[in-house]
Order: C-alpha cells, then structure tokens, then sequence
C-alpha cells in the first residue's frame, strides 16, 4: 500500500496521495512510517527522474505539491508524536536569486525527515540571513542558487555572518545546480548537497546525526 503511495507520488496526483494519508491514518500507520517509506522513496524516484530527464520541471512541481499536501496532514502528528525535531534548519534563496522549486524541495524533504524548517524566501539579502541566525538561532543554515551570477551572494552570507561573530553558530549548507563541492569548499560552507534526497543525509552528518 505505501509503494502505490510512492507510485501515486511519483505521477503527481494528489488527490490520491491525500486520501492514501488519510486511509493510512485511518488504519493506525504512523505517520513517521508514512513518511519514510511512502513519500521519501516516491520524491526519491522523482529526482532520479528528473537527473535522466525523463521528466521535466512542470512533473517534478506536481509531485512536490501532492508531497506538500501529505506533509500538511500529517506534520500536526509529527509535532505530536515522539519525534522531537532533530534540528532547526532556516533556508532561503540567495540574493538576485528568485528560483525557488530546488529549495522548497530540499525544504520539505528536511521537514519530512523530521527537521524543523524555517523558509526565509527568495531574493534574501545576507543581512536578512544573519538576522534568521541571530533571532531564529537555527542548527543549519541552507542557501540555495540557480544563477551563475548569485553564486557571489552565498559567499557575502558567510562574511556577513563572519563580521558579526555569528559563524561559529551555525552550520552552512550550500546547493542549487551551478554550486560544487570545490565552491563550497572555496567560500568556506560546512556542506554541500547536489540533490533533495543528500540534503537529508548532509544535514544529519554535520549534525552528528546518526
Ligand atoms: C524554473 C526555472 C525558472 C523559473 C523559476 C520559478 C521558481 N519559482 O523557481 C523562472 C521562469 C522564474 C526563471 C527565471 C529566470 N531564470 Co531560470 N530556470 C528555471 C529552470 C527551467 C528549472 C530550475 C528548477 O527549478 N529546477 C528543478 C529543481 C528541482 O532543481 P534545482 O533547483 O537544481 O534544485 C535541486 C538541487 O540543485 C538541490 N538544491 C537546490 N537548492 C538547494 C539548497 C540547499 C541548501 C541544498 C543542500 C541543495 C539544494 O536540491 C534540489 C532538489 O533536488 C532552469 C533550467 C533547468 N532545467 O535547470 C532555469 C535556469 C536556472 N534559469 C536561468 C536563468 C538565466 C533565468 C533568468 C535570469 C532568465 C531571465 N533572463 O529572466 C531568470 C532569473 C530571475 C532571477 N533573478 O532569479 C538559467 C541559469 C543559468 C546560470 N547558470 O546562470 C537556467 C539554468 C536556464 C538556462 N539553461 O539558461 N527560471
């Protein structure tokens, strides 16, 4: 059953995908199982999907928003349940930057791995990302790029963070399709993630998650 929710993933329909959460509830699944073994392994396919080009931006939205329709329905009973957030995490595009599909991705896959997730938005100045560390006091850090040309902006993030003394308390994650490891190594970030799926893992290990 949670593989055809996988599958009604993958195809992007959400009125199945709701009313699978629905019956799973229903019949006593907890929502951590749903989560880890009906919407992770269907977004997993997505993005292996989308990497071969076999599907295209426009099927990858549909699957994240029958995702985000699960996640609304369940995420009351995640808070609830025993599953204390394992982290913080505040994310947002970088300045100049108005992509945001790669981001809301790697949002909702953290929030369904059970990370508290803070969206500061798109086109968000470094001084907005050290005020979200300052107020928000959050674990990691997440930025995200599309354009060659707001690489630069992930770079100014950390000096600003570094002209305040606020480096040494949060971590930084970096991805988005122009950014690498080497970048990432270059400005000084504690991680980099090519997809959704390794944000998860990513955020875990610098965590010290197992
Ligand atoms: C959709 C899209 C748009 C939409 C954005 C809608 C939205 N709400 O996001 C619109 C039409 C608005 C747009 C505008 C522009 N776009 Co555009 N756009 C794209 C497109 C087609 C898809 C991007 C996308 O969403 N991919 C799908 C997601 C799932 O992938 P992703 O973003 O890479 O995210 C994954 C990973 O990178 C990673 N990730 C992403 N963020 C983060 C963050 C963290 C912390 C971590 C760990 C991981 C991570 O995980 C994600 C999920 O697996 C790409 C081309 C392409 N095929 O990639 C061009 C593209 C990115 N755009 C491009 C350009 C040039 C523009 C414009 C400048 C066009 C123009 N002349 O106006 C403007 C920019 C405006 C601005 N200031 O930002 C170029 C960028 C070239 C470059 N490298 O500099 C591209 C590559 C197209 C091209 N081939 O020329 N665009």
């Amino acid at each position: 059953m949670l593989d055809e929710m996988s599958k009604s993933l993958v195809d992007g329909n959400m009125p199945d995908v709701k009313r699978l959460t629905e019956e799973f509830l229903e019949q006593g699944v907890k929502p951590e199982v749903i989560v880890n073994k009906g919407l992770i392994p269907g977004m997993d396919i997505v993005g292996i999907r989308f990497k071969k080009k076999e599907i295209s931006v426009p099927e990858v939205l549909m699957s994240a928003r029958a995702m985000h329709a699960s996640l609304e329905i369940l995420k009351p009973l995640l808070s609830r349940s025993d599953m204390k957030p394992l982290g913080v995490i505040a994310i947002g595009t970088v300045k100049g930057d108005i992509h945001d599909i790669g981001k809301n991705l790697v949002a909702m896959m953290l929030e369904g791995a059970g990370f508290h997730v803070i969206d500061v938005g798109i086109d968000v100045p470094s001084e907005r990302f050290v005020e979200i560390v300052r107020t928000k006091k959050p674990d990691i850090l997440g930025l995200s790029a599309l354009l060659n040309a707001t690489l630069s902006s992930m770079k100014d993030v950390i000096k600003a963070l570094e002209s305040v003394r606020l480096r040494g308390d949060v971590k930084v994650m970096v991805g988005g399709a122009p950014v690498t490891q080497n970048f990432a190594d270059e400005i000084g970030a504690d991680a980099y993630a090519e997809d959704a799926r390794e944000a998860v893992v990513k955020a875990k290990e610098i965590l010290g998650i197992k």
